[in-house]
């Protein structure tokens, strides 16, 4: 048998070449994904030197831990939630609030409170003080007691703990675990956007696409409750200029909060509250686990790797 092949005979090689059976889905995935690339590096001609920067980007943007802002910022994270949203309508799940995407920066373990908790206590942080608060109810509107509000949003740098080495651990991260009418309530701050660190593989690539790499402000959820399927979204501050230009394209509507100004500070002693605030009430509705899976309280990685 020749050694000597062909661009088709080497992808055949590669896809076919096995001493076991290996996993039947990896394969199928890994050689669509190889021949796709044997294909664009034929039709668009991609020189050795372009190929191997590719690699060496690629690699780095592995060491600098930034898999995850690539997948949402060329759209990857949003085509799961639309593909989820697709797969939910034909089978007639409606209602409860729209999902929107993890993102990458969620760290499992964050302090749990009964009811209500401070955020912002590793403070003191600029700006308004913020509370957010509601209830879990199920599509019925019946509150989800017990479940666990799981918050975490970004400093007034735009970073986030545990990946800012600026910050405390759990700082602007907790669990919230709602009182037996469904109820949970929060102090924090407003925070700003976020934008891809400069001088980052992922700063390159969006500079080399003449992309800017802003999100608009935003706060992230993942709920969780025995029976229910655990949610995970986002709500976005209103007026932020990126709104509906994030580089994630996760915002959605009907999770942009509406803010009430200088609301009395009665009756929210226990948050530290002395003078007038911003309040914004919202409710998450939660469906109806259909397996044990869809009520797994862990987030996407940990799942993922279960
Ligand atoms: C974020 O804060 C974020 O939520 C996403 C999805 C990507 C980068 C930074
Ligand atoms: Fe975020």
């Amino acid at each position: 048998m020749s050694n000597e092949f062909t661009a088709t005979q080497l992808l055949e090689r590669v896809t076919t070449s096995r001493v076991a059976p290996g996993n039947e889905r990896v394969r199928k995935i890994a050689d669509r994904i190889v021949g796709d690339l044997f294909r664009a590096i034929d039709e668009l001609d991609v020189q050795p030197d372009e190929f191997w920067a590719g690699v060496d980007w690629l690699a780095r943007l592995g060491s600098a831990g930034q898999m995850g802002l690539i997948t949402a910022g060329l759209g990857f994270d949003r085509l799961l939630d639309i593909r989820a949203d697709e797969a939910d309508e034909r089978a007639g799940r409606l209602g409860g609030t729209p999902r929107a995407i993890e993102g990458p920066l969620y760290v499992a373990g964050a302090p749990l409170a009964r009811g209500e908790s401070r955020l912002d206590d590793d403070g003191p942080h600029p700006g308004d003080v913020f509370v957010m608060e509601g209830r879990v109810v199920d599509t019925e509107g019946r509150p989800v007691a017990g479940a666990v509000v799981d918050v975490w949003h970004a400093n007034e740098h735009g970073r986030y703990s545990h990946f800012d080495p600026e910050q405390p651990a759990y700082a602007l991260r907790r669990r919230i675990e709602t009182d037996d009418q469904g109820r949970y309530r929060f102090r924090s701050f407003l925070p700003p956007g976020y934008a891809i660190p400069p001088d980052s593989p992922t700063s390159e690539l969006f500079t080399a696409l003449g992309r800017h790499g802003n999100r608009p402000a935003h706060i992230h959820f993942l709920v969780a409750a025995d029976g229910q399927r655990t949610l995970t979204t986002q709500v976005n501050i209103p007026g932020d200029t990126f709104i509906d230009d994030d580089f994630a394209f996760a915002t959605r509507d009907g999770l942009v909060l509406k803010l009430e100004k200088n609301v009395a500070a009665a009756g929210y002693e226990s948050l530290g509250v002395t003078g007038p605030f911003t309040r914004s009430r919202f409710d998450f509705v939660m469906q109806k686990a259909v397996d044990a899976t869809e009520a797994d309280p862990q987030a996407r990685l940990a799942r993922a790797l279960a």
